[in-house]
C-alpha cells in the first residue's frame, strides 16, 4: 500500500497511508534509493510502498526533489531533511532573534540548488520599531525583486489567511531560526499540532546533542508542512565556485554576457556583467556579499 512518510526517527517511521491510517514502520533492512549516497534512505516526505502486515517500508517512490541538511555528526556528510517539497518556506525575524542577510540568502541558495520555490514570512510584526519596519522592507524589495513571496505577519496574535493562502494545497518546508516562531504559526494553522513554543524546548535541544527531524503535518485535504526544528545550517553539496552563480538568480541571467562567461566568478574579472550590474545597482550589495561570503567558505565546496 502506498504511504506518505511524516516523521522519522532514525530508525522508525511515522506513515499515513492513503486510506488515512497512521501508523509506525520500520524500513526494509537492504532499502536504497537509486542514485543517493546519504545514510538516511528514507525521508519525511517520502512516498514509500508498505507491507501492512510486516509494519515493513519495501520501497522509496523516486523523488521530485529533496532538501539536505548539514550533519551534526560528521563533517563532509548530508541528511536528507525532507523530499517532495512543492516550496521551501523561511520564517525571519529582524528582532528576538535577528536574522541576518547571510543567513537568509544561504537558505534561498540551497533550496534553489535543489529546485523548490522559495517564500519569506516576517514574523513578529508587532514588536517592529521604526528601524526594524524600514529595515524590512529594504529586505522585501530586495526578495520580491527575486520572485520570493514575502509576508509580513504576527504568528501569536496576527490574522493569519495569508499565510493560509500561500501555504494551501501545498507541501511547504517551514524553516528559520530558533526562536522565530515557527512552532507558534503551525500551532495555530491546526488544532492538531501542538509543537512545544518557547525557549526551554530550545534550550534542551542544544544541550542534549539530539539530532533533529523533520515532521510534517496535514493541515487540511492537501496542505502539509514540515517543520525543522534545530536545523541551524543548510547543505549544498559540490558546488564549484564556477557554479555558484547559478542559485542566485539576478546574478544567473547574466554570468553567459560576461567576458569569461560561465569561467568568470563575478570577483574581478574584467567584463564582469554582474559587478556592472552590481555597481549600477541592479543587484543588492547585501546579496553580494553573501555570494561572495559563500564563495569564500571551503564548507560549501566539500
Ligand atoms: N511578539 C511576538 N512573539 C512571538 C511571535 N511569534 C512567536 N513569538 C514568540 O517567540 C518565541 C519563540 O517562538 P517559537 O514558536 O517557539 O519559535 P520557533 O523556535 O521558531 O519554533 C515564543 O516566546 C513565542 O511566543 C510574534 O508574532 N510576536
Ligand atoms: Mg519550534
Ligand atoms: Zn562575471
Amino acid at each position: 500500500m502506498k504511504a506518505l512518510v511524516m516523521r522519522s526517527t532514525g530508525s522508525q517511521y511515522d506513515v499515513l497511508t492513503e486510506t488515512g491510517q497512521r501508523l509506525v514502520c520500520r524500513a526494509r533492512g537492504k532499502l536504497r534509493l537509486k542514485g543517493y549516497k546519504e545514510s538516511n534512505p528514507v525521508a519525511v516526505g517520502d512516498f514509500v510502498e508498505i507491507d501492512l502486515k510486516a509494519g515493513l517500508i519495501t520501497e522509496v517512490h523516486e523523488r521530485k526533489n529533496h532538501i539536505v541538511r548539514k550533519s551534526v555528526k560528521k563533517t563532509g556528510h548530508v541528511h536528507v531533511l525532507a523530499a517532495n517539497i512543492d516550496q521551501a518556506v523561511l520564517m525571519v525575524t529582524l528582532v528576538k532573534p535577528a536574522t541576518s542577510t547571510g543567513f537568509i540568502d544561504r537558505f534561498m541558495v540551497t533550496a534553489e540548488a535543489f529546485g523548490i520555490p522559495q517564500a519569506l514570512l516576517f514574523n513578529k510584526q508587532d514588536i517592529l520599531d521604526d528601524a526594524g519596519r524600514e529595515l524590512q522592507e529594504t529586505l522585501i524589495r530586495i526578495y520580491s525583486n527575486l520572485n520570493i513571496a514575502c509576508l509580513k505577519i504576527s504568528a501569536t496574535t496576527g490574522d493569519l489567511n495569508g499565510v493560509k493562502s500561500l501555504l494551501h494545497g501545498k507541501t511547504s518546508l517551514i524553516a528559520g531560526l530558533s526562536g522565530v516562531g515557527k512552532s507558534s504559526l503551525l500551532n495555530r494553522l491546526s488544532p492538531e499540532i501542538n509543537q512545544p513554543v518557547g525557549e526551554i524546548s530550545d534550550y534542551s535541544n542544544k544541550g542534549m546533542h539530539t539530532t533533529t527531524f523533520a515532521e510534517m503535518f496535514k493541515t487540511d485535504a492537501h496542505t502539509f508542512v514540515i517543520d525543522t526544528p534545530g536545523v541551524k545550517e543548510w547543505g549544498l553539496v559540490n558546488i564549484t565556485p564556477e557554479e555558484l552563480s547559478d542559485y542566485f538568480p539576478e546574478m544567473r541571467v547574466l554570468r553567459s554576457t560576461c567576458r569569461f562567461g560561465y569561467r568568470c566568478r563575478h570577483i574581478n574579472e574584467p567584463g564582469c556583467a554582474v559587478r556592472q550590474a552590481l555597481n549600477a545597482g541592479a543587484i543588492s550589495a547585501s546579496r553580494y556579499a553573501s555570494y561572495i561570503s559563500m564563495l569564500e567558505d571551503d564548507d560549501n565546496r566539500r
